[in-house]
């Protein structure tokens, strides 16, 4: 063979190769993404995502629905996949469920569970017999709730002579019984808010009374938006001119609930405030005047004289005005709130009770004391922070959720 013929056969031979390995090299390659990020994106649908954690059980609070996972965006340089069929994601509607109003059951949930209806539970537990010593505890049980001694003493009274088991297994029974005997302790007084309808002229006045922080200010906004919704005009009076907050607060509640708010000057006469919001309301026809005062040291003899003034000065306003004077307590101080009202009781004619925070105690059997031991109506219940939290107060509604069997 010539030498000029190896030379080509050892070139074709080198030219072959190299096709080879560079063949290799891409084949090796195809798999790879230009970057990690796009990596992990093609990885994704493959790779089952890690399940979130099933415990614990979200608490099925309404609320605003759970965003969307966004789709993982294309990534940069991969190859194009088939287009898929367009998804017409702007045309699906986004619906966000209104919050439906927390039942008046949720507020009651501490007392229940932690309060003197659990053991109530506990006492009678799989029992079938109410012998004397279940009776002694279940006494203990009522004694030691925030339901006043007299309370607990009638209702224990009425257990023992009154309540007859129709055999089977006796708690239940012995709840639905002393349900009955809540509802007729409540059932006497007008409980609930008021239509005002008997208001002989315009404005209706409430005036609004209590210690610092039980919740007056939040509260007054919550009622305005109450009456609002039943079509009342209403307009506030920020009468807690000694806290510059004060009337900022009300100020802001009340643009979140769409009513006017009189606002003084700082360290202004209160009274004087209110009298302007009243004089206002009678020219601007409005249907209710909601007044907020301030709170400071119930036992402050400055304080009661201060009430007694706004008193006065509301009826020159509008004559037979206030209308309503409701005492704030606050539910977490259990029978200390039953105490506070005495001194607000001597200082003006406190007609009605809003009893706020039932959601953050345990102590929710207070309410049997306020309205059996002040014989007073309970006009509103709060049973959290949000502008839908205050109820007015229905006593069925109440003796059914505090016993609710669990
Ligand atoms: N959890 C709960 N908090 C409440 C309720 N009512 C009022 N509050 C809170 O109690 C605090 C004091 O309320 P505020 O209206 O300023 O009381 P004021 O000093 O009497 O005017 C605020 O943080 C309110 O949001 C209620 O029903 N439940
Ligand atoms: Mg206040």
């Amino acid at each position: 063979m010539e030498a000029s013929a190896i030379v080509l056969i050892v070139i074709g031979l080198a030219f072959l190769l190299l096709v080879v390995m560079a063949a290799v090299r891409m084949a090796k390659k195809r798999p790879t993404l230009p970057s990690p990020d796009a990596q992990r994106e093609i990885e994704r649908p493959t790779e089952p995502e890690p399940e979130p954690e099933p415990e614990p059980e979200p608490e099925p609070e309404p609320g605003p629905a759970p965003a969307r996972k966004p789709a993982p965006k294309p990534a940069k340089g991969a190859p194009e996949a088939p287009a898929p069929a367009p998804v017409p994601e702007e045309k699906k509607v986004l619906v966000v469920p209104v919050p439906a109003p927390k039942p008046l059951g949720a507020g009651l949930e501490r007392t229940r569970r932690e309060g003197f209806i659990a053991r109530l539970v506990d006492v009678f537990r799989g029992g079938a017999a109410l012998d004397d010593a279940v009776v002694a505890q279940a006494e203990e049980a009522l004694l030691t709730a925030d339901i006043g001694v007299k309370t607990a003493a009638a209702l224990v009274e009425a257990l023992r002579t009154e309540f007859r088991p129709a055999g089977g297994e006796i708690g239940p029974a012995v709840l639905r019984f002393l349900e009955a005997r809540v509802l007729e302790m409540l059932a006497h007084l007008p409980h609930g808010m008021q239509a005002l309808d008997d208001v002989p002229q315009r404005p209706a006045v409430i005036m609004v009374v209590g210690v610092n922080g039980t919740g007056k200010t939040t509260n007054v906004a919550k009622m305005a938006h109450l009456y609002k919704q039943k079509g009342r005009k209403v307009i506030l009076a920020a009468g807690d001119t000694y806290r510059a907050a004060g009337a900022d607060q009300l100020a802001i509640w009340g643009d979140r609930v769409g009513v006017p708010v009189v606002v003084g000057q700082p360290n202004q006469d209160p009274a004087a405030v209110i009298f302007d919001a009243a004089k206002r309301a009678k020219d601007e026809a409005f249907d209710l005047l909601i007044a907020d005062t301030a709170g400071r040291l119930h036992t402050n003899v400055n304080l009661v004289d201060e009430l007694k003034k706004i008193h006065r000065v509301i009826g020159k306003a509008v004559p037979g005005a206030p209308h309503e004077v409701l005492l704030m307590l606050d539910a977490t101080m259990g029978q200390n709130a039953v105490k506070q009202a005495d001194v607000f009781r001597q200082a003006v004619d406190v007609t009605g009770i809003a009893l706020a925070k039932l959601d953050g105690t345990a102590k929710g059997g207070v309410v049997l004391s306020i309205a059996r031991d002040m014989q007073l109506p309970i006009r509103f219940v709060g049973i959290g922070e949000a502008v839908d939290d205050l109820r007015p107060f229905d006593a069925r509604e109440f003796a059914s959720a505090l016993f609710a069997a669990e």
